[in-house]
């Protein structure tokens, strides 16, 4: 088994979120890579191995050229505002809703930060690019593994990319590692991929980007999005659309769901994705269905987590695993690397 892990993931590290008419403290935090990682080695389950750096033609395959250099000079962008700025995180307040125009990429910067984002929960710091950029390289790393004929890599990407989409961030998401991957694996010769989301949040950012093809697959198991975050995306009548239309699947589960009710809609998945008849699997690793996981609704237990790794390897696919989200960080590198052993002993 291989890890690609970056210590630069680090560097992306939020203060403050939006929250409930407050700023409170970041959820998304390095030490949840981290215990993921020390788990690992605690286990010795496998080798980690830092990624390479794939080119930005790469990233152009998934996310757009004017997206990708707002993201780049963001934070450059945010300090030429004010020096002080180099203290302070940067969150958007204004976004182009319905009726507003979304064509002109604005001069000013918290303009441009509105029209490439979709909330106020994802602060941009000093190093969110650079730790992007490598985590989106641990997940190309993972897909090229499987190129080279491997069956199985562990993409340990920080921060988390399915909420992000072609052209914007949000829910902690800045580049959509899985969405890469999964793009990665089609150039490369697989003509047919799945990415199965099982986060507890709504893949938004993945399901959008591939809504209207047929060659890669979106399944997704989540919170229902009518009370759960990221609630505009995610119910169970997005089909897909064009030749799309039949190859994205979601499973919403209510608020409160257990193990057993999870495991069905996992095993529904697994069918749909089986009978498509994908070449690859691509698995966006959220381990925030865990029961103590602070701003989640599932109630997963530990021990939970091998048996889902266990049922990913029955599936029979070469597979990438990416990690999402998890915010139990006391207990993230657990779940996780449960998932991961149970891969492995399956
Ligand atoms: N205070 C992922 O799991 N905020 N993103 C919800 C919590 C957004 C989660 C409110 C949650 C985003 C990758
Ligand atoms: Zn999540």
């Amino acid at each position: 088994m291989i890890t690609f892990y970056n210590h630069l993931h680090a560097q992306h590290q939020g203060k403050f979120e939006m929250f409930r008419g407050e700023l409170v403290p970041c959820f998304e935090v390095p030490a949840r890579a981290d215990h993921v990682l020390a788990e690992l080695q605690r286990r010795q389950l496998g080798t980690v191995q830092a990624p390479r750096s794939f080119d930005d033609a790469v990233l152009e395959r998934v996310h757009s050229p004017r997206y990708l250099h707002f993201l780049r000079n963001a934070w450059a962008d945010w300090v030429a505002l004010d020096p002080a700025n180099a203290q302070r995180d940067a969150l958007p307040s204004v976004w182009p809703t319905r009726t507003l125009r979304s064509d002109i990429v604005p001069d000013n910067f918290a303009a441009r930060m509105g029209l490439f984002s979709f909330d106020a929960g994802s602060p941009l710091t000093a190093g969110t690019w650079v730790a992007a950029r490598t985590g989106a390289d641990c997940a190309l790393s993972a897909a090229e593994h499987l190129v080279q004929g491997n069956s199985m890599a562990f993409a340990l990407s920080r921060p988390p990319g399915h909420h992000a989409g072609a052209d914007f961030f949000g829910g902690y998401c800045f580049l959509n590692n899985a969405a890469l991957a999964a793009q990665y694996l089609r150039d490369q010769g697989f003509a047919r991929v799945a990415v199965l989301d099982i986060d507890y949040h709504h893949g938004n950012g993945t399901q959008a980007i591939f809504y209207d093809r047929a060659d890669v697959f979106f399944a997704s198991i989540h919170g229902d999005p009518r009370t759960e975050y990221p609630f505009y995306l995610g119910h169970a009548d997005e089909t897909g659309v064009g030749q799309g239309l039949g190859a994205n699947l979601n499973l919403p589960l209510l608020r409160g769901s257990n193990f057993d009710a999870w495991y069905a809609a996992l095993e529904h998945s697994l069918q749909h994705i089986v009978r498509h008849g994908v070449d690859a699997l691509v698995v966006s690793m959220g381990m925030d269905t865990f029961e103590g996981d602070p701003i989640s609704g599932f109630t997963l237990q530990s021990a939970d987590y091998l048996r889902v790794g266990a049922r990913l390897k029955a599936a029979g696919l070469p597979t990438v695993l990416v990690f999402e989200g998890g915010y139990a960080v006391a207990e993230v590198g657990i779940n996780a690397v449960n998932v991961l052993e149970g891969f492995k002993g399956a």
